[in-house]
């Protein structure tokens, strides 16, 4: 995949989707660590519509194809249980614009490409601005988790083997820091330790699903805040986007996700760790926005594991990020030297804080 498309090449593939009118503009957009997106504006029949695009980065998806089998089958089993209607309990379901040959992805010289028809009258949100949008957010992606309870997961295929995995995320560092290719682990030694002295925590999600004490379910698995998209008039949780790494994996991730993000009080790359914490508001929040969504879909045993979920996927996250430093940042794209170490830092701080709070933070099954 080339850096960044040009003018051309990216004109060229969205005319390529099958949309009508005129082409009127295409702006960039800033979103996520892993894909090339844009906006495209087109004049139809006297009216202005707006589509995003994604040029995929297949050096992180290596099976396209898969990612995209994964998006239509869960976008197809929520549309059955829409029956016709606009909304399923007031939730929308993003539409792939296919190609003029009828697919649902493009191959261009280029790279791969997607279409959806851009949802109006919705914004996404980087920071969580209070309690209510914090609820709001749980409680579509349990809405999510409940729809999908009745999908037999084995359709889904595995994009990103052991994606969700904290053994395995474990096993990535440890190589990376075995090789340390670009010398950079001797200036990160207390994170390393940090990571290090967690080890045995990384094996209790895996055992439990081993032993068959939780079920395998399908997760959206990426449950940041900015992946849901909010209705303009009434605050209220419109859409969940970004399908890619729906692929069966266990609940809490996706809950550990969004109390990692949702809840955090800085950004995920911040440098001041004074600032670095997760706010119990926004938090009690999420696991009453969680519940409310899920619907009783949950076991009571996965109840009593939401806390540790959200310090186990931070730490996951921050092993990531850490193994990519440690790798020469090769994953995640980087804006700055360091940028991995620095998300890496703020999510082990995050743990921390985590162990700290962990008597507030327990959730007691209804
Ligand atoms: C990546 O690019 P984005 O924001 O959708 C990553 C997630 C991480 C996240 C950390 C496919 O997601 O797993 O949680 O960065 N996605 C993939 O911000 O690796
Ligand atoms: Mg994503």
């Amino acid at each position: 995949m080339n850096k960044t498309p040009d003018d051309q090449a990216l004109r060229q593939a969205v005319q390529r989707f099958a949309l009508d009118g005129e082409l009127l503009e295409i702006k960039p957009l800033q979103r996520g660590h892993i894909h090339d997106t844009f906006v495209s504006t087109w004049r139809q029949d006297g009216k202005d519509r707006r589509y995003l695009h994604q040029r995929m980065n297949d050096k992180v998806f290596h099976d396209i194809p898969a990612v995209m089998h994964n998006i239509e089958t869960v976008s197809k089993h929520l549309r059955r249980k829409m029956a016709g209607k606009k909304t399923l309990d007031g939730f929308k379901v993003l539409d792939l614009v296919s190609t003029r040959e009828k697919r649902s992805y493009l191959v261009a010289d280029s790279g791969q490409w997607r279409t959806y028809s851009f949802i109006e009258n919705t914004q996404s949100h980087d920071h969580c601005k209070n309690p209510e949008q914090a609820f709001e957010a749980a409680r579509a992606f349990g809405w999510f988790t409940s729809q999908l309870a009745d999908l037999d997961a084995s359709h889904l295929r595995e994009t990103l083997p052991r994606f969700f995995s904290t053994p395995y995320r474990l096993q990535q560092f440890e190589d990376a820091l075995a090789e340390d290719p670009l010398d950079r682990a001797g200036s990160c030694m207390t994170e390393i330790r940090f990571a290090q002295t967690r080890r045995e925590t990384a094996f209790v999600i895996d055992d439990l699903l081993k032993k068959g004490e939780i079920p395998v379910r399908t997760v959206h698995g990426d449950t940041k805040l900015n992946n849901v998209l909010f209705c303009n008039e009434t605050g209220r949780a419109k859409c969940i986007v970004d399908l890619d790494t729906c692929m069966p994996g266990y609940s809490l991730y996706d809950f550990g996700d969004l109390v990692r993000f949702t809840a955090a009080t800085s950004d995920e790359d911040e440098r001041d760790l004074g600032k670095v914490g997760t706010d119990l508001t926004l938090y009690r929040a999420l696991v009453d926005g969680y519940l409310d969504g899920t619907r009783g879909t949950l076991s009571s045993k996965e109840i009593e594991l939401m806390p540790f979920a959200a310090r186990l996927v931070t730490y996951t996250i921050g092993l990531r990020f850490l193994a990519d430093h440690l790798a020469g940042d090769v994953y995640f794209k980087v804006h700055r030297e360091g940028h991995n170490l620095d998300r890496a830092r703020v999510q082990f701080r995050m743990v921390e804080l985590m162990e700290q709070q962990a008597e507030a933070m327990a959730v007691v099954a209804g």
